[in-house]
């Protein structure tokens, strides 16, 4: 069983919201269907749909003000619109793809999953279905409400169904030595092993910036799946053909990260 996250940089425009990047989506989708039928999970980013309302209402630091309530329906909505156009993408291409809310069914305790019930994911996976979630706006036992993303959501959902592989598509081609949009000589890093990259982390947080451009978040969470031996692929998903490659397994320019 594969889990695929695509990052909210590639399916949306982020510098305009609530604007879907229909050509990536549709690419995208075609990338999925040419895999045939598979055991596949997929998790959407909240790009310009989710980020910008969530952040409005300060729905991330939980409950201060009754009002609020309104933005945490609101991004909610955003988040499954934006689903909608995504499923509505896949079955267009012949990907049996099923829409599932996570906040119908998780609920975080200070921002982290507490309840999780996985029996209809599987029910879906059983049936052939392409179960597609997404981050999203979800009730929490500590703070009223939180915002769930969606890499907390893949790492959760690989380690509670043993995931073999997970691939994270995002506008970037991988972890770098440096962060390629300031540093000229910053060498995209194949392979990357747990004990290398908790050196990067540890100069990320010295220096109390992201050393790997927008990677080291992403990469921190992933860490657990790895160590409990689920591949984990990133990619660039905004580049053709790179997703499809790392689905079927296929050697495909990105990092990989190792025990
Ligand atoms: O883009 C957060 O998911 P992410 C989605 O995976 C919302 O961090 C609701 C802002």
């Amino acid at each position: 069983m594969q889990i695929l996250k695509l990052g909210g940089s590639v399916i949306t425009d982020k510098n305009t919201p609530l604007t879907a990047n229909n050509e990536n989506i549709k690419r995208l989708s075609k990338e999925i269907a040419s895999v045939g039928p598979q055991q596949l999970i997929m998790i959407h980013g909240g790009g310009s749909f989710g980020h910008p309302i969530a952040k409005r209402h300060e729905i991330s630091e939980g409950y201060k003000r009754p009002d609020q309530w309104q933005g945490f329906s609101r991004t909610h909505q955003a988040m499954v619109h934006l689903n909608k156009i995504i499923v509505d993408a896949l079955l267009d291409e012949g990907v049996p793809a099923f829409s599932l809310s996570p906040s119908s069914f998780i609920v975080t305790e200070a921002r982290r999953i507490n309840e999780l019930d996985t029996a209809k994911i599987r029910r879906l996976l059983g049936a052939g279905l392409v179960p597609v979630l997404y981050g999203d706006a979800v009730l929490d036992t500590q703070q009223g409400f939180a915002i769930l993303s969606g890499d907390q959501l893949v790492m959760r959902l690989a380690m509670t169904l043993s995931a073999d592989r997970i691939v994270f598509g995002s506008d970037v081609d991988g972890v770098y030595t440096a962060d390629p949009k300031l540093v000229k000589e910053a060498r995209l890093i194949p392979r990357l092993s747990l004990k290398e990259l908790d050196g990067m982390v540890r100069i990320g947080e010295a220096l109390n910036t992201d050393v790997t451009g927008g990677m080291l978040g992403k990469v921190k969470e992933a860490a657990e799946a790895v160590a409990a031996g689920v591949e984990v692929i990133l990619v660039n998903a905004g580049q053709a053909g790179r997703v499809e490659a790392a689905l079927r397994g296929e050697k495909v320019m990105g990092t990989v990260l190792t025990r």
